[in-house]
């Protein structure tokens, strides 16, 4: 049988973006490899990911549209025709419509595929029907917006830039879990001397790379930064030649807030010894080049963005961001180098229309009014199993008067809540344009298989309703390639000298942010002022500093870590029995002295309870989780948890204190033997 090879991107939302390699015989995968040509990929793909045909030729495709035949929730339905889904789908909008106007319409996506025009796809449609729209806030807009507040656009060093450090600081990320392709470099720098520090909330997967790990109170880190500047001024360590030049702000910090943050207090703050503190910031301040990597978990609490902005200061003090290490690496902000209004296309809107926090779902679907929440489409999320406090969610989807569309490629926990669902292509079925926002390649693909079933694309779903609503746009019937090519039209300075063959040709393609791999040149900083700004005079809060997360006010004893599983990828993959075999069963991680305390053991069935829910986990007693904390890896499906809630049953809609952002980690529960 012919075999014909096919590249592609990795759809997920992962920093790494990896190049694929698939292997294609008689229209199915066979084979999906890393790309050993794609500079961040370098052949390498997580196990996720190495068997990604079983994921798109699973017997549980979606393969036909259905139609929900018994009560809500309940999960019985019939298959029908495409044209009758699409019909009677546009006839109850245009009846909500005149009944409550669109606003009464909500669609909640998300990143099920990064790929830019499949994941947009529905933004010109609803926007040009005037629904409510959706503030895409899910994962870490304050880590953005905390970094901002400093750096500006500033762009980030190349992701590989830490292989010149001597000392590299990850910081509040499992990066072995979420960004493999970034650990390359670390090791890299690791062979060359270079010393590795993890500041986390628990030992976790990436703790065996690294030299130091150095256990935090969660939510304490913005104390812990404040507190290294603090040392690095009494040590006499910081960059007074650096600051004068390129920061402004760093006198009033001193005068101001870097007072409050002695060793003794920090130590209270933080739960890190003073001892540690000290070699920390002695480490930090001696090191030739040293480099920071974050995640995006710490960013996940109401002081989120102030614990960006604090982390942000450090390699100014010491004058990292000048060196060839780059000082700090958070994400590339890519999304200026395509015009991404030519699909989201705002300018159709009949009006101003309300934004709904996706974060506050279950609120939105039960308090909203005027007008109420009728309709929800979802497409490229699974809100039952992702959106925190899953009770509100799923009691809102429960209501008999809302109509929900869910375009799916799984019955997830959403779909299960449909009146109908829709059968959505996988990465291999369509064509798209990829960025990353672990490091600066893009990459140009085809659809490699034809859909699986009657699958179609987000894309083709979006200009089928289109055409039934009566919209007639152009943007309405263009196909992905146009759109694709519309978007490489745009010349942008990041992509200047990159030849069109390439992205035709499919092939990864690295944008130059002008800031280079290797250079030590003059550091340009994008900051309305052109420096670093520590003193930042245009937010409420001009200097920054500590505040206490949400959950210092919060009665139950226990922090809950809602953190990454390495087979899962936050809901995806738990279709694929042989990563749910290797992830085990759901569980919750206690330290032996929490445990102890509440005669428990190992293995036991817990529930897991605070005033939002309560979860039925099996427990895992370990001493790589810190006394006061305990810790849930991944998100569940309901169908493979012991009870009958996953872990959102115990997070809460509460936002971050800049950018609207979630909250997973900044709750507190408490663990009992379950009855
Ligand atoms: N395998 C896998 N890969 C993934 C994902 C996944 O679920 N699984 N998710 C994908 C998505 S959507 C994203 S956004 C990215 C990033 O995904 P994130 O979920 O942000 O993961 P990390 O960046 O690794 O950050 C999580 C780490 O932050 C730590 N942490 C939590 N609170 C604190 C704190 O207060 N202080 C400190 N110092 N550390 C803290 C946790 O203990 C955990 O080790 O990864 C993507 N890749
Ligand atoms: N407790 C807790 N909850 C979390 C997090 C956490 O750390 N802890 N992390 C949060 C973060 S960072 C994020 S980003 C969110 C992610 O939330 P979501 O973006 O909702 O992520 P997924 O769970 O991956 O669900 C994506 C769904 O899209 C579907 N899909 C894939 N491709 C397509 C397509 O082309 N078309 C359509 N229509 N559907 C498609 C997949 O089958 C999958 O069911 O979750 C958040 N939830
Ligand atoms: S999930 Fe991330 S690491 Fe795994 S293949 Fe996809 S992009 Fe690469
Ligand atoms: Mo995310």
């Amino acid at each position: 049988m012919a075999t014909t090879t096919h590249r592609s991107v990795c759809p997920y939302d992962c920093p790494d973006a990896c190049g694929l390699v698939v292997q294609v015989e008689d229209g199915r995968a066979v084979d999906v490899s890393g790309d050993p040509e794609h500079p961040f990929t370098r052949g390498m793909l997580c196990p996720k990911m190495n068997r990604y045909q079983d994921t798109v030729h699973h017997p549980e495709r979606l393969t036909t549209p259905l139609l929900r035949v018994g009560p809500k929730g309940a999960g019985a339905f019939a298959p029908i025709p495409w044209g009758e889904a699409i019909d009677r789908i546009a006839d109850r909008w245009r009846g909500i419509i005149s009944e409550h106007g669109a606003e009464a319409i909500l669609p909640y996506s998300y990143a099920g595929t990064m790929g830019l025009v499949q994941r947009t796809a529905g933004h010109a449609f609803f926007h040009r029907m005037g629904a409510s729209r959706l503030d895409r806030t899910i994962c870490s807009p304050a880590k953005s917006a905390g970094w901002s507040l400093v750096m500006g656009s500033t762009p980030a060093p190349h992701p590989d830039a830490c292989r010149h450090s001597d000392l590299i600081l990850i910081w509040g990320q499992n990066a072995a879990a979420t960004n493999v392709h970034g650990l390359h470099a670390v090791r890299e720098a690791k062979r060359q001397g270079a010393k590795v520090w993890l500041i986390d909330t628990y030992i976790h997967a990436t703790a065996p790379l690294c030299d130091r790990v150095v256990t935090v109170k969660p939510g304490s880190d913005s104390a812990l930064a404040l507190g290294l500047l603090h040392l690095l001024d009494a040590m006499g360590l910081a960059d007074e030649a650096f600051l004068a030049r390129h920061v402004v702000g760093h006198e009033e910090l001193r005068a101001r807030i870097l007072p409050d943050y002695p060793p003794e207090r920090v130590a209270a703050l933080t739960g890190v010894p003073e001892a540690t503190l000290r070699e920390l910031a002695e480490a930090y301040g001696r090191a030739r080049d040293p480099h920071i990597r974050t995640g995006n978990g710490l960013s996940r609490y109401g002081n989120g963005a102030m614990t960006l902005r604090t982390i942000a200061c450090l390699p100014a003090f010491v004058g990292a961001y000048a060196k060839p290490g780059g000082g700090a690496f958070t994400s590339t902000g890519t999304s200026a180098v395509f015009p991404m209004e030519v699909l989201t296309r705002e300018d159709l809107q009949p009006g101003p229309t309300r934004i709904i926090n996706m974060n506050r779902l279950g609120w939105a679907l039960h308090e909203l009014d005027a007008p109420k929440v009728a309709s929800l489409y979802v497409y490229n999320a699974n809100p039952a199993a992702v959106t925190p406090d899953q009770n509100a969610v799923l009691a809102g989807l429960a209501r008999e008067d809302l109509f929900t569309v869910v375009h799916e490629r799984f019955m997830t926990d959403t779909a299960q809540f449909a009146d109908l669902v829709l059968p959505a292509t996988s990465s291999l079925e369509h064509s798209d344009l990829y960025r990353s926002y672990g490091s600066y390649c893009v990459q140009r693909v085809q659809a490699a298989v034809p859909p699986v079933g009657e699958a179609r694309s987000n894309l083709d779903v979006f200009q089928g309703l289109a055409r039934a609503m009566g919209f007639t746009e152009e943007v309405f019937s263009q196909s992905a390639d146009q759109l694709i090519d519309a978007l490489l039209a745009t010349p942008h300075p990041w992509r200047e000298g990159i030849s069109a063959e390439r992205f035709e040709q499919g092939l990864a393609v690295e944008l130059n942010p002008g800031i280079g791999t290797d250079s030590g040149s003059e550091p340009r900083f994008g900051t309305p002022s052109g420096r670093i700004e520590i003193l930042n005079p245009r937010d409420a809060e001009p200097l920054p500093r500590y505040l206490p997360p949400h959950s210092a006010s919060d009665p139950h004893p226990l922090q809950l870590i809602t953190a990454p599983a390495l087979q899962g990828l936050n809901s995806t993959f738990h279709e694929r029995e042989e990563l749910r075999r290797r992830m085990g069963v759901m569980a919750v991680q206690l330290n032996p002295e929490e445990a102890k305390a509440r005669g428990l053991r190992d293995g036991d069935p817990v529930t897991v309870f605070n005033e939002r829910g309560e979860v039925a986990f099996h427990l895992k007693v370990t001493d790589k989780v810190p006394v006061g904390v305990t810790v849930a890896e991944g998100v569940w499906w309901r169908r493979y948890a012991p009870g009958d809630r996953t872990v959102n049953a115990l997070t809460s809609q509460r936002l971050t204190d800049r950018g609207g952002g979630s909250t997973f980690y900044d709750n507190r529960v408490d663990v009992r033997a379950a009855s």
